[in-house]
């Protein structure tokens, strides 16, 4: 019997998984298991795959997307090159470091369209349950997934059985929503992160964001860079400790809310008309039964998964970019590569014992990360055990980490300019042109206008 294998998510991870097959398939390596992909959105590429709406979707689903009007890749593109399909490839000619998100959905689509792995994608079905059948007798085989999804298109709801699921659904997309007192009563907007859109909202208005990770970074820059009045910054561990220009600043926590006026914990208090909350998104799998869910928090190295993948509550189960993340795309790669073999036999997975152990190691190694450059290396050196165990194309991971560790401290630099640098591809040896204009004064960030540019010839290095 053919084994048939679900693909939960068609974002980078779940279209990495669809790749990988495919790539099997190219390569001859035997016969291919049948491939169904559920993607809940009309269309692929995950979060990248931009939407005005919040709530709920037309179908009544929880809107996915988390991402914004004018949102830029916060991280070099030379560290996010998928191994086998260079950006320059891909445009024809080098591009800037740090592309818009309508550039880097461009790249991602033209990846996907070589491969032509649309055919396994049923859009507009969202899965809602997925259960264990394990099997009768012990002749019949390991068990199967019965996966019950709800077909938009159709309005039916309809079960499939499975011999692997592959969970590919992201998550940074639950947000996770703290109170603080007097919230309920002030008079402005309150949002979380993942309602946010327009930073032109905020034109001239004084803005309080809590949280001091990348969503709190980027929307109080961008919605700065589009006019808001002040920005102001509220961490609870630690600040982001950047060199502010005048109208952005940190303070610590929130401790309550008085009208118009915001209380810190060092006893300051400032006049504010809107709240972003940046407080992070949960680990959420409202379609898996509670021994199969992955429970973690945001974190390189979860708990239950084998090579961060597999899951140990069921073997046959597969966890895809469930780590935060330096490396996104090329780290998802590596993962479906893995996932890949293992499901096609050609990887043997050890005894739950040695899994285990496996585990337990990596994540004492993660739990004594002390800086941005450890967590980089560590990121690293995981994409390296991955990618040794098979034939994904060599990509210079940890010539990427140094890129990241430079994008690091461009940032310490200059944390609204760093978008200028320019940095060199580990696959092409091609340094990035620089932007036609500071990031600060590019308002207009459609595909086209920026794909427009010429961007001269080749630039600065700053990588
Ligand atoms: P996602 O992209 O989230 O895709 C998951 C897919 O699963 C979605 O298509 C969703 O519709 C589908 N799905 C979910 N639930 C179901 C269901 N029940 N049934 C069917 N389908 C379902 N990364 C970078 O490299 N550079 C950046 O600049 C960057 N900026 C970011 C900015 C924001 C605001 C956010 C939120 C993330 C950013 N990221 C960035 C990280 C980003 O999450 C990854 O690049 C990438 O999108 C993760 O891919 P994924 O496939 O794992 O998850
Ligand atoms: P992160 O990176 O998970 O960061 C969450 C932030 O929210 C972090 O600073 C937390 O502070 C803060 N947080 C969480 N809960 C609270 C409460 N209760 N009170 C105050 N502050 C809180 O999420 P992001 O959204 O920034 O980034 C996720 C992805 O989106 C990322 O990959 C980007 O590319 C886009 P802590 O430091 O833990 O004290």
């Amino acid at each position: 019997m053919t084994p048939r294998i679900a693909i939960l998510g068609a974002g980078p991870s779940g279209l990495a998984q669809l790749r990988a097959f495919e790539s099997a398939r190219k390569s001859g390596l035997g016969s291919m298991p049948e491939i169904v992909c559920y993607e809940k959105q009309s269309d692929l590429g995950g979060m990248w795959n931009y939407t005005w709406r919040t709530g709920l979707d037309q179908h009544g689903e929880p809107v996915h997307g988390s991402m914004y009007r004018f949102l830029w890749s916060n991280g070099p593109k030379e560290c996010l090159e998928f191994a086998d399909y260079s950006f320059e490839e891909h445009f024809g000619r080098p591009i800037p470091s740090y592309p818009p998100r309508a550039v880097l959905h461009d790249y991602i689509m033209g990846r996907v369209d070589q491969d032509d792995v649309r055919k396994y994608i049923r859009f507009d079905t969202a899965v809602r349950w997925v259960e264990y059948v394990p099997a009768e007798k012990s002749e019949d085989g390991p068990g199967k997934f019965a996966v019950t999804v709800a077909d938009h298109a159709k309005d039916v709801l309809e079960t499939e059985l499975f011999d692997h699921v592959v969970v590919a659904t992201g998550h940074f997309s639950t947000p996770n929503v703290p109170h603080f007192d007097g919230i309920e009563d002030f008079p402005g907007r309150v949002l979380h992160a993942h309602d946010f859109r327009d930073a032109r909202e905020f034109t001239g208005k004084r803005l309080l964001l809590i949280g001091s990770s990348y969503s709190a970074e980027d929307i109080g820059t961008q919605c700065f860079k589009y006019g808001a009045a002040e920005v102001t910054f509220s961490y609870r561990s630690n600040p982001m400790g950047h060199d502010w220009p005048e109208g952005l600043s940190e303070v610590p926590l929130l401790t309550g809310i008085d009208g118009n006026t915001v209380h810190f914990q060092d006893g300051t208090s400032r006049e504010v008309d809107a709240i972003v909350l940046c407080t992070g998104y949960r680990h959420h799998f409202p379609f898996l039964p509670d021994e199969l869910a992955l429970k973690t928090n945001n974190r390189l190295y979860p708990r239950d998964i084998y090579k961060g993948v597999v899951s140990q509550a069921n073997p046959q189960l597969f966890f895809l970019g469930m780590q935060d993340q330096y490396f996104t795309f090329n780290m998802f790669d590596a993962q479906a590569w893995y996932v890949r073999d293992v499901i096609l036999d050609r990887i043997e997975l050890p005894d739950r014992e040695a899994r285990e152990r496996d585990i337990d190691a990596w994540r004492e190694r993660e739990e004594n990360l002390r800086t941005a450059v450890d967590e980089i290396d560590f990121q690293a050196a995981y994409i390296r055990d991955l990618v040794d165990r098979t034939d994904y194309p060599e990509f210079h991971v940890e010539k990427q980490g140094e890129l990241f560790k430079k994008w690091k401290q461009d940032k310490k630099n200059d944390i609204m300019g760093y978008r200028n640098c320019s940095y060199t591809s580990t696959l092409t040896d091609t340094v990035a042109p620089p932007l036609h204009d500071e990031w600060m004064n590019i308002l207009d960030d459609s595909a086209e206008s920026f794909l427009a540019n010429d961007f001269g010839i080749k630039g600065r290095s700053r990588g």
